[in-house]
């Protein structure tokens, strides 16, 4: 039986936005476009197979990674939906070499812009593994009236207004966090409406995963090395060991791990000392959804929320997830963030 009762994202986004007196519903909209524009993609994701959409476009992107027909779609479904919504002046895209500016009266004249990762976890497009989209909403710093410019991108994560994400998975569930909290709502198919499944999300204090790409080991640092090893070694002051899962997707990684409890980390090499990961369109927007449900989030050095990005494109090693958990690792690094 489906639940008929309960709230539709819209209800809730409009619900929330009355909570203050001022809002002008800017918000609510520009959640509604993204809602709509991850349902496209999520039809797309669900015939992948069936159609010509899988494989290679034959272009490397701006990380010079193969671009993915499924990413290019997706990344052009985000964009289009944004620049045609009322409530966003400009966006920038993991895709995209640059910012692309929304040049119409009405953009111009929006508070808000967007950072996206339009599909992350592209390696498991071509085999049904879930993947997803990361989104990150910040105010602009120039005036509305004229057209947005790249300081308004180059905002540290905690001036977030709103972070978010969709999985594409078992079933597709769209989970956005403002300050007020993070709530997640699930696709209900059979009427075209995200309904939400998973109010007021707190990510548990302690938990019992860990997740980090064991093929890079050799390449990590010793302190690093040495908190593999303890979440590996019988522990009974933390219930070790530690269970070890990694998709390849960061968003379902984190998203089991807010869930659950449990540590996610992708932190630098030897070859690649800043890791792999975004800050902009990865790090930040689930750094922000992590600390808004109760966790941590930090580069090994300082909290990621308070990084100030310096290029859109700029990379970040990676430690999020529960309290405790973060706070080993943290004894093993020798700091205190
Ligand atoms: P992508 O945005 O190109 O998909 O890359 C990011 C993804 C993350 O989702 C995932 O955690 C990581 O890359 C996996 O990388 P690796 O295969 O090096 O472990
Ligand atoms: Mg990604």
């Amino acid at each position: 039986m489906v639940n008929r009762q309960v709230l539709t994202l819209d209800e809730f986004t409009i619900r929330e936005m009355r909570a203050f007196p001022k809002a002008t519903g800017e918000l609510a909209g520009l959640l509604r476009d993204i809602g709509l524009a991850s349902k496209r993609v999520n039809v797309e994701v669900n015939k992948a197979g069936l159609v010509d959409i899988l494989g290679d476009t034959g272009d490397v992107n701006v990380q010079g990674e193969m671009v993915k027909k499924l990413d290019d779609f997706a990344n052009s479904q985000f964009t289009g939906v944004l620049r045609h919504g009322i409530s966003c002046a400009g966006i920038a895209s993991e895709e995209l070499d640059d910012m692309v500016i929304f040049d119409n009266e009405i953009s111009r004249n929006s508070k808000y812009i967007c950072m996206f990762d339009p599909l992350d976890g592209s390696s498991n497009i071509d085999v049904n593994v879930s993947i997803g989209t990361i989104f990150s909403v910040y105010r602009r710093v120039t005036e509305p009236g004229g057209p947005v410019t790249i300081n308004d991108f180059l905002q540290p994560g905690m001036r977030q207004v709103a972070a978010g994400y969709i999985i594409y998975g078992s079933s597709t569930i769209l989970v956005y966090a403002t300050k007020r909290g993070v709530n997640g709502f699930t696709l209900d198919q059979s009427i075209g409406e995200y309904c939400l499944s998973h109010p007021g999300i707190k990510c548990p204090q302690s938990g019992k995963i860990y997740s980090v790409n064991h093929g890079n080991f050799f390449q990590y640092s010793a302190p690093v090395k040495k908190y593999i090893d303890i979440c590996q070694k019988k522990n009974k002051s933390n219930g070790g060991p530690y269970t070890q899962r990694y998709i390849g997707s960061m968003v379902s990684d984190v998203h089991r791990n807010l869930i659950k409890g449990g540590i996610f980390m992708y932190p630098g090499t030897t070859d690649k000392p800043k890791g792999k990961l975004r800050l902009l369109y990865e790090c930040n927007p689930l750094a922000y959804m992590v600390e808004v449900a109760g966790g941590k989030a930090t580069d090994g050095t300082q909290r990621i929320l308070e990084k100030q990005p310096s290029e859109l494109h700029e990379r970040t090693p990676l430690f999020i997830g529960s309290l405790n958990m973060m706070a080993e690792l943290e004894e093993c690094l020798g700091v205190k963030i």
